[in-house]
């Protein structure tokens, strides 16, 4: 029997900041669907304690602990990982928000959002890329946002950022496909996690949320694996530098 296009088994997959949140449910759907996963942040307790859940369901789980936004460290642990055996797929899910209005935002708050979000993507994404193209072959997931697209108050660091990363996507393609290297993107649209509870909390908010928003609802971090799988998976190998939202038609629709 054909093996199916959306199986993952015998892929090592690297999630940057994936102890939690939204990484840590990509994580969970790609081991659900055959992947070896490999968690990723700067807490070695929050990491230790992902993996040891995930393996508690039975997935073969790996840790890597580094700071995607430190250049050494992002060469040195995917030199390790690399080491154990070959990376075939990466997300580039590490993230963080600082809601403020653009005329009060200092620089370092704009570095650290801009170092967090989009040039870890870059430094994690060049390192692996190096070890895809000796292989002729992987995959790479951005995970963007709505904030790609579209802005909203007091999110402006953060949306330099996703919409940077939007591009970042379409010039690894440039560059990587020639060595059968897919990048592509997933844009979440609005999900109740750490970063976004704050919001859910406001009845306010999770009204506006609700009422533009299409689905009229919030979406849950499990919606968001079937595209991963998708992109992670045979059934994208002549996909590349695209964005796929996930955000119950709010893009698509007044
Ligand atoms: C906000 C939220 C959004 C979501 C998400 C939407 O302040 O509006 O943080 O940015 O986190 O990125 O795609």
């Amino acid at each position: 029997m054909a093996k199916s296009l959306f199986d993952l088994s015998g892929r090592r997959i690297l999630i940057t900041g994936s102890n939690a949140g939204i990484g840590l449910a990509l994580a969970q759907g790609l081991a659900e669907h055959g992947a070896t996963v490999i968690l990723n942040g700067r807490n070695p307790q929050k990491l230790r304690q992902a993996a040891d859940g995930l393996r508690a369901r039975g997935w073969v789980v790996e840790e890597s602990r580094f700071d995607v936004t430190l250049e050494e460290e992002v060469r040195s642990a995917i030199a390790q990982l690399t080491q154990a055996g070959p990376l075939d797929g990466l997300v580039n899910n590490a993230g963080i928000q600082r809601r403020v209005s653009l005329e009060q935002v200092q620089l370092s708050l704009w570095n650290e959002v801009l170092q967090t979000n989009l040039t870890s993507a870059f430094l994690v994404g060049r390192e692996v890329a190096k070890t895809m193209m000796a292989r002729g072959q992987g995959k790479i997931v951005n995970i963007c946002s709505l904030m790609s697209e579209v802005g909203r108050t007091t999110t402006g660091p953060y949306t330099a950022a996703k919409g940077g990363l939007k591009m970042l996507t379409k010039a690894m393609c440039a560059d990587w496909a020639q060595h059968n290297i897919q990048a592509n993107a997933i844009g979440p649209g609005y999900f109740i996690t750490e970063m976004t509870q704050v919001l859910a909390d406001n009845p306010e908010f999770d009204g506006w949320v609700k009422g533009r928003t299409p689905a009229r609802r919030w979406g849950r971090p499990e919606e968001l694996v079937g595209a991963a799988v998708f992109l992670l998976s045979s059934a994208s190998d002549f996909v590349n530098g695209q964005l796929i939202y996930v955000d119950g038609g709010m893009l698509a629709s007044l």
